[in-house]
């Protein structure tokens, strides 16, 4: 088959951001634009000629074109196979059980997570390394750089190849094996939680769950373990078929994009269990009767009870979370004596403490958890944890939750995205702020006393890497924080994140509603970063 070499010029904009390179779709088509990503990958990543590659994507709009393309690159690369999930899919978490079971030389993700989809909507392409997860910085860079200088890529004279049926091709010296996404993945959680209880629990008939797929890479999954493995009732899922823009709508699992499991969860025939994912299946929302669990929060409990669970029953090394992530993982690791890390935004950067066997849960107040199950956060993960975990305890979500914050404390927790700004406000409002640090501590705003202020940066303990600019951070002395940074995974002008956590130790004041402790600090954050003179907005687009 012959090896087609193709002329082409470097692209300025390739940076892999918080979570893989993210772009609305037009530029993704652009003559040459993925190509040259792609072969950056594979003149960079030297290992994946003669190796074994993973790939699929979370089945948005141009996922089934790229799969071709990449997989005609594959082969012109030397790669010597590719695992490619049938259709062109793979939930993010499944890629990496694969990664990790196969021992491949990595994997390509295609996905832009919870952004939307369709031709108009956003695609998004990561690469994996052979521990199953994002790569770190050193290799996106490395990628990166390449993008810089690129002057040719290689690719077959070939059509496509029928990705819709499992078996066996070739396609010049690379074979190419189309296989079941779920069933490696299906299996690991077997391993992990004990589907027996679960299945009695659903077996009782005095426990009703639903799980918003929100049309995106999970339904096949959750409809496969949930309902044929563990026996929930048929319809347990709901918007379980995966398509290109995700029925129109915004597959990010949150209390205003996932509203309609939300509205299920109250009423007279509310559900007891709830739960969403996202577009590829990394992150999870968890929900009880009337009840929302915050992802700080829902790792603080995991954590606490890891000993009920089968596959961490032995006992877990440390946790990690997050910097902008509340500090509840924080009380039940000192209370547990077990490890501690605070890392930057971004799941790369938990690998090297997973791989380290360091930790073992971790997490992200972005909807994600995860363990060192798989190298990835994992939705599906999260939600059996908590099956699991309700059907060994006999307790409501909300009595899980409530006995946690009587024994631990409560950290209330809330978010203000401001979506979309103007990048030049955005970078003079973190400049501004960078500059107020010094002045900060030991200063009362509005009753709060400031202990700190800084800029985050976070220095790996495993290989020594440092990582700067990670966000600031303003901690005031009764355990309170404000958190402002610049999302790494938006698409259009920038997106401002400000994260704030109230500690509350009080049983009696740990019902007030978050809105209403949060007041005071978010008014102390606006004023500080001068939010609405500097990005002319007045109320952020999404609070969660
Ligand atoms: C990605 C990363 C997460 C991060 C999230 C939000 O998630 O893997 O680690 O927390 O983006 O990042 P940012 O605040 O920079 O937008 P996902 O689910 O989008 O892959």
């Amino acid at each position: 088959m012959e090896i087609l070499t193709i002329t082409t010029q470097p692209f300025s904009d390739q940076r892999p951001g918080t979570s893989g390179l993210r772009k609305k779709v037009r530029i993704f088509q652009a003559p040459h634009y993925l190509e040259n990503f792609v072969q950056s990958i594979f003149d960079t990543q030297t290992d994946l000629k003669g190796g074994v590659l993973v790939l699929g994507g979370d089945g948005r709009y141009y996922n089934r074109q790229a799969i071709q393309i990449i997989i005609r690159m594959a082969a012109a690369n030397g790669v010597a196979k590719v695992i490619v999930g049938q259709g062109g899919l793979l939930s993010t978490p499944a890629a990496s059980c694969l990664i990790r079971k196969y021992q491949t030389n990595g994997g390509i993700i295609l996905s832009a997570s919870h952004n939307p989809g369709g031709p108009d909507g956003d695609f998004g392409i990561k690469f994996n390394t052979a521990n199953g997860g994002p790569a770190p910085e050193g290799v996106t860079e490395a990628i990166f750089a390449h993008t810089r200088k690129i002057t040719e890529y290689r690719t077959l004279a070939f059509d496509a190849i029928d990705l819709d049926t499992i078996g066996s091709l070739s396609l010049g010296q690379t074979g190419v094996e189309v296989i079941d996404p779920v069933a490696d993945y299906a299996a690991l959680m077997e391993d992990l939680f004990d589907f027996d209880r679960i299945r009695q629990l659903f077996d009782s008939g005095l426990f009703s769950m639903r799980f918003d797929a929100m049309h995106a890479i999970t339904g096949p999954y959750a409809k496969r373990i949930l309902e044929e493995m563990l026996g929930a009732e048929p319809g347990t899922v709901i918007n379980g078929d995966p398509k290109e823009d995700f029925g129109g709508g915004h597959p990010d699992p949150n209390l205003v994009h996932a509203h309609e499991v939300v509205t299920l969860t109250s009423g007279r025939n509310a559900v007891d269990f709830a739960a969403a994912s996202d577009g590829d299946g990394d992150r999870n929302m968890i929900l009880g009767r009337n009840f929302f669990v915050t992802p700080s929060d829902s790792l603080a409990v995991m954590a606490a009870n890891a000993h009920h669970i089968k596959g961490y029953a032995g006992g877990i090394n440390g946790v990690a979370r997050s910097m902008p992530t509340s500090q509840a993982v924080d009380r039940v690791a000192e209370e547990l004596g077990l490890d501690c890390y605070e890392t930057p935004t971004g799941w790369k950067f938990f690998g090297n403490l997973l791989d380290a066997k360091r930790i073992t849960l971790c997490g992200e107040e972005s909807f994600g958890t995860g363990s060192d199950h798989v190298r990835e956060k994992d939705g599906l993960w999260a939600v059996l944890f908590w099956l699991n975990l309700l059907a060994v305890r006999k307790m409501s979500v909300k009595e899980i939750v409530q006995e946690h914050w009587w024994r631990f404390g409560r950290n209330f927790y809330t978010r203000y995205d401001y979506e979309g700004i103007d990048t030049e406000a955005a970078n003079g409002l973190m400049t501004h702020l960078q500059a107020r640090l010094a002045d900060l501590p030991g200063t009362t705003l509005d009753g709060y006393i400031v202990d700190y202020a800084d800029n985050f940066a976070y220095t790996d303990p495993v290989d020594g890497s440092v990582s700067k600019n990670q966000g600031v951070r303003i901690g005031f002395t009764d355990g309170s924080r404000i958190v402002y940074r610049l999302s790494g995974t938006g698409t259009a002008g920038a997106t401002l994140r400000v994260y704030l956590e109230a500690y509350e130790s009080d049983t009696e004041k740990q019902g007030r509603k978050t809105a209403e402790v949060m007041h005071p600090l978010v008014e102390i954050a606006i004023g500080i970063a001068e939010i609405v003179s500097r990005t002319g907005r007045k109320e952020p687009t999404v609070i969660t």
